[in-house]
């Protein structure tokens, strides 16, 4: 039974996080996104014994992963197969707790997609639809999504997708574009005849409205509310479903050859998939039963797929279940950047916890404090260290670990006895109640950094009480007191193994096993009577460790080696200048000379001195290219093209006559122009 249900009890839930496209790892901002939050909210409710599914997996199919096969020079399926079980395996390894993590490669999936496709085409609920679609004449194929790129309408971005524009996040159709260039071959597509079956979006919309913008005003979260309502109030248009691919759930149709299914429409299929995929499980109550609470995690980029369109291919097959909630949220950037898979700027999972075992509660507990749940928000390396130091090792651990420690000391490691209570310790026993519902009640309403806030807030509270009664100076004058303030602090910790499990759950297991807890639910929590009087304590085993800044400064030190070679990466030609004349290039005397003298300047790190032979007895010129020449003295005999006729200018007190030709490369070196052949001093270049 949980705390906020009003008028509906649910007999379960069913439980859905994102499948994230098996085209690359995941990273903190998938995390921070969907995973976290969703395992948080399925650790509860088990823990309230509701019966929940926990439904996750990999999306395989879409172009993104055909288009990096064919990058790589591999098949789709070598690309899935990689990342589903680097995916899968970090997943576990942070304790992601599915119930199941399949993939849409899966046959169950293929064809659980196809019948659910053949079901709706054979109630007549799509529209058949001939019309143009970009081809690429030179690769022999259709262009669909992303194998289209082009200029958005919308905001001008040149790198618009044919899907969507990831600049200002419309979704779009192909033929929106302009200019559009086709991804695989850069050639200009052309228009080319092509039947697909559409959801008539448009025919839903009255009961979407109704649905979302009447019945969901008050409970789901203003985000995701108000891009359903404008994308209604923008008036829905029918969606294609089908693609001309070779990569996907085929069409299970006769006249249908080299079509596939639209990954947006196979995809969450997957959620239903999967849970059929669960052996001895009746699946169809998962999906199908008015008393089961559907609720998706997601980012905010899929809120129109799980608001409008999967409800909309649900409501068609008339026999299952509408999403109760979609607690989409917002993004996290990265050390104030966005995070992106294709700039390498993110922070991997399966990197981090091969960097920082043992530490993916640290890791949760970063996430969830600094979740974007109301608006985008910022990952940072040193806030990561600084939650861990000043929170997770001076609040929580600490409190653990003085009340532990002092247990040992004082009574052999046994749960003292419960003497007489004071007034102070009659508050906190009072105070204690209030813990479990209020952090329940933010987490049902999906309010996890609050429910987090709160945990920790009891971990304070035992921090405070510990300080009050100074248990550490009583023994020796009134051991009774000192039973009792240790018996109190110990039921504050065994609270905090149950209240903290949903958001850090090797840390509970830790506690459980040091306090020689049984198993509890959440409904145990809230009681001062959780351990018994004489219970053996195992020995104390510190919860957290300091991170030490040579830890963070290495993951810095990476990004910033990321933000150089990105730089690198996105270098182009600068644009070239006005034209000028015949005539005016010939105002620019370019002459070749041979270097004489080469030395620093002194006082001015930059400058290099030549003394150059121009054929006409010598001249002194200053150069600013010394960082890229150390050893200056090996350029003398090389030959250089200066400009003759520069204006005289002062650099540092030496009057150069003439400015030394270089080219700057990407990374901003500067290289001495200098001609293939040795030539005379002083000709003429041009
Ligand atoms: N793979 C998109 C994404 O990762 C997609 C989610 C599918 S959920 C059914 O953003
Ligand atoms: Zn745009």
């Amino acid at each position: 039974m949980t705390y906020t249900e009003k008028d509906k009890k649910f007999k379960r839930y069913t439980v859905t996080s994102a499948l994230p496209y098996a085209n690359g790892p995941v990273h903190i901002g998938h995390l921070a996104g969907v995973y976290v939050p969703a395992d948080i909210y399925v650790r509860y409710l088990r823990a309230q014994g509701e019966d929940v599914m926990f439904i996750g997996g990999s999306d395989e199919h879409g172009v993104p992963i055909t288009i990096k096969a064919r990058k790589e020079g591999c098949t789709p399926q070598d690309i899935v197969d990689r990342y589903h079980k680097i995916i899968k395996d970090s997943f576990a390894e942070l304790g992601i707790s599915f119930d199941i993590y399949s993939r849409t490669s899966s046959e169950e999936h293929h064809r659980t997609a196809a019948e659910y496709f053949k079901k709706l085409y054979n109630e007549g609920k799509f529209i058949e639809k001939t019309s143009m679609q970009y081809y690429d004449e030179e690769a022999h194929q259709f262009l669909a999504d992303r194998y289209i790129t082009g200029t958005c309408p919308h905001c001008g971005n040149e790198h618009a997708y044919g899907d969507q524009c990831e600049a200002c996040g419309t979704s779009l159709n192909a033929t929106d574009l302009i200019n559009p260039k086709s991804a695989l071959s850069g050639a200009k597509p052309v228009l080319r005849e092509t039947k697909h079956w559409f959801l008539p979006l448009d025919q839903d919309e009255p009961w979407l409205r109704q649905w979302i913008l009447e019945g969901h005003k008050d409970d789901w979260k203003t985000n995701v509310y108000g891009q359903c309502k404008s994308w209604i109030d923008a008036g829905l248009q029918p969606r294609a479903v089908t693609r001309d691919l070779d990569w996907g759930v085929k069409v299970p149709l006769e006249d249908a050859e080299g079509k596939v299914l639209y990954v947006w429409f196979d995809a969450p299929i997957g959620y239903i998939s999967f849970t059929k995929q669960l052996k001895g499980n009746d699946w169809e109550k998962w999906w199908k039963d008015h008393d089961t609470k559907l609720v998706h995690f997601i980012g905010k980029d899929n809120i129109v797929f799980h608001c409008i369109i999967f409800p909309s291919m649900l409501h068609a097959d008339g026999s299952y279940i509408l999403p109760d909630n979609v607690p989409a949220n917002e993004f996290l950037n990265l050390e104030g950047d966005k995070i992106s898979t294709s700039r390498n700027w993110a922070v991997w999972l399966h990197e981090y916890l091969r960097d920082f075992p043992g530490k993916q509660d640290v890791l949760r507990y970063t996430l969830c404090s600094n979740a974007p749940e109301t608006k985008d928000n910022d990952f940072t390396w040193k806030d990561f260290q600084l939650k861990n130091n000043s929170e997770l090792v001076a609040i929580l651990g600490n409190f653990v670990n003085r009340t532990v420690v002092l247990t040992h000391k004082f009574f052999e490691g046994r749960v003292p006895a419960q003497g007489k209570l004071t007034e102070l310790d009659n508050d906190v026993i009072a105070e204690l109640k209030t813990f479990p519902e209020r952090i329940g009640r933010s987490i049902e309403t999906y309010r996890f950094r609050e429910a987090l806030a709160e945990m920790m807030n009891l971990a304070r509270l035992g921090n405070k009480y510990l300080t009050e009664t100074e248990p550490w100076k009583l023994f020796k004058t009134d051991p009774e007191r000192t039973a009792t303030a240790l018996n109190l602090a110990l039921q504050i910790c065994a609270n905090l193994a149950v209240l903290c499990a949903p958001f850090l759950p090797f840390t509970a297991d830790k506690m459980h096993r040091m306090l020689n807890l049984q198993a509890l639910g959440w409904r145990d929590a809230g009681r001062s009577d959780l351990l018994t009087e004489g219970t053996l304590l195992e020995q104390p085993e510190l919860l957290f460790e300091k991170i030490e800044d040579t830890a963070i400064e290495a993951q810095v030190n990476r990004l910033l080696e990321t933000k150089k070679q990105n730089e690198l990466n996105a270098w182009q030609p600068a644009t070239v200048k006005e034209k000028v004349s015949f005539d005016d290039f010939g105002k620019v005397d370019i002459r070749v000379g041979t270097v004489m003298e080469c030395s620093k300047v002194p006082k001015a790190d930059k400058l290099l001195q030549f003394k150059i032979d121009d054929g006409m007895g010598g001249r002194t010129i200053v150069s600013g290219i010394a960082k890229y020449y150390p050893e200056p003295e090996k350029l003398v005999g090389k030959q250089v093209c200066f400009i003759a006729n520069f204006e005289p200018r002062k650099l540092k007190g030496v009057v150069s006559e003439g400015m030394i030709l270089s080219a700057e490369d990407k990374d901003g070196r500067l290289v001495l122009i200098t001609p293939s052949q040795l030539v005379t001093s002083g000709v003429n270049v041009g």
